[in-house]
């Protein structure tokens, strides 16, 4: 083993090792606090000096982590925030955790991993490791990571430093998998940096995977939430066919539900929202296009999901013309904004895509989600309505969006003169109420 090898490892065991995260947002920020609880002194970069004024104050911004829980690692001097990279020279391992989303064209963005690379390459200096924690697609911490890493130094990947791929694996909200206890897969640019990056985060998480190299665990990752998307893309696209067959698609999914094993549940809904799901395997159909490879699953479900406002609003536009209603003209109510129950989170929002296309059609369209008051998209903004009961009742329909728990169901029904459900949050007792249409 080398000298730098074992002197780092050394330091890994003393907890003497100097750790910083860059991206302090809801991966990096619970990352530094796991590892600064297990004792080491961390280091957060953020260009957002918001953030950094917040955790000098003891402020946590990110719902996963407690302020009493960064206060205390503020005062015990084992957290700090800084947005000056120089602060890396003295740094010995180093978590990227910034943004991968997609431009508008559907290209991977990877100018925040550029950014945070080549600030980060000033200070590289012997002993480091490195560990890429943004999804991205399979190749990027050897094609591009390291490039950037090794412009203008000989230093050697493997020998004077070590490089390594770890997805993050953060669903915000969670409580029962969380940054500590969450498996954690690492594969490094070569053998001594899966062992490195492992023993690393050996040193704070409860289980760590290695895997062999860094573009098993990119791809690994990619498989994860692919897996995801096509199995919605699957059951959004039975319910399409459910739809023409006159047959209840959510009965049908509960009875396949009872096989004890070799199937797993999804749901169809209004869309795919989220930052992780209807992204992240965007990033290999991309790579793959760059091998001349279609990946034919992800574009497939990335269709079927990206229609399923547009059958919404369909199903909604058929339903008041039963009821001699045009849907130009007609009060339209969407209740639930965000892309899943129980949090705010509007990015990537089916939401959106369907007030949009309300909007299109001349529908006389208001919101509301008792999480999202507002909502700026494009060229429209709408503040949420205060009374969901009451703006059901004024209403000519009501779609169900997201199904926070929140909301008063048997209410809804009451009130409203039409529903149309994409959730399933009235029940199957409403599966033959003529004033309910679900997906
Ligand atoms: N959705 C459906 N039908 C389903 C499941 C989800 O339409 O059966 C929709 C949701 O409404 C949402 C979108 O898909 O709009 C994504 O939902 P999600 O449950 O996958 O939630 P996310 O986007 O928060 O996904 C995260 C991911 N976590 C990480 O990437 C670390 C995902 O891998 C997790 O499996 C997921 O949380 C989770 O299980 O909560």
């Amino acid at each position: 083993m080398t000298e730098i090898r074992s002197t780092l490892e050394e330091k890994l065991r003393e907890r003497s090792a100097k750790m910083a995260v860059l991206g302090l947002g809801y991966v990096g920020l619970p990352l530094a606090a796991v590892f600064a609880e297990a004792g080491f002194e961390v280091l957060g970069i953020d260009p957002d000096e918001r953030k950094i004024e917040a955790i000098a104050k003891g402020e946590s911004y990110i719902g996963d982590i407690e302020s009493e829980q960064v206060a205390r690692l503020v005062k015990a001097g084992k957290l700090r925030a800084s947005s000056d990279f120089a602060e890396l020279a003295d740094i010995d391992v180093v978590s990227i955790c910034v943004p991968t989303p997609l431009r508008k064209t559907g290209d991977p963005d990877l100018a925040y991993i550029v950014s945070a690379t080549e600030k980060l390459a000033e200070q590289l200096h012997p002993g480091m490791v490195i560990v890429l924690e943004s999804t991205t697609y399979p190749g990027t911490t050897r094609e591009l990571v390291l490039d950037l890493l090794t412009r203008g130094n000989d230093l050697q990947v493997g020998k004077d430093f070590f490089l390594a791929f770890s997805p993050e694996r953060v669903d915000p909200g969670r409580t029962d998998w969380t940054t500590v206890n969450m498996p954690k897969v690492v594969g490094g640019i070569t053998p001594a940096c899966s062992e490195v990056a492992a023993a690393w985060y050996s040193a704070a998480l409860e289980t760590v995977i290695p895997v062999s190299s860094a573009e098993v665990a990119e791809m690994a990752k990619l498989l994860e939430n692919t897996f995801r998307m096509v199995n919605i893309g699957l059951v959004n696209e039975l319910a399409l066919m459910c739809n023409r067959l006159g047959v209840d698609v959510w009965e049908v999914i509960d009875a396949a539900a009872s096989k004890p094993f070799g199937f797993m549940k999804f749901t169809p809904g209004p869309g795919l929202g989220g930052h992780c799901i209807p992204i992240d395997p965007l990033y290999l159909s991309w790579k793959m296009k760059s091998l001349n490879y279609t990946a034919r699953f992800i574009e497939l479900a990335s269709e079927v999901n990206t229609n399923m406002p547009r059958h919404v609003v369909t199903l909604t536009l058929e339903a008041l013309n039963e009821q001699g209603k045009p849907l130009n003209g007609s009060k339209v109510l969407v209740l639930g904004a965000a892309y899943k129950p129980d949090i705010d989170d509007m990015r990537e929002s089916p939401a959106l895509d369907v007030i949009a296309l309300l909007r299109e059609k001349k529908a006389d369209v208001s919101y509301h989600d008792p999480y999202v008051p507002r909502i700026e998209h494009e060229d429209w903004g709408l503040d949420s309505v205060a009374d969901y009961l009451k703006a059901a009742k004024a209403a000519d329909a009501v779609i169900i969006i997201t199904n926070h728990t929140a909301y008063d169901y048997p209410a809804v029904l009451k009130q409203s003169k039409l529903i149309v459900d994409t959730r399933n949050a009235l029940g199957s007792a409403t599966k033959d109420d003529p004033k309910v249409v679900r997906l």
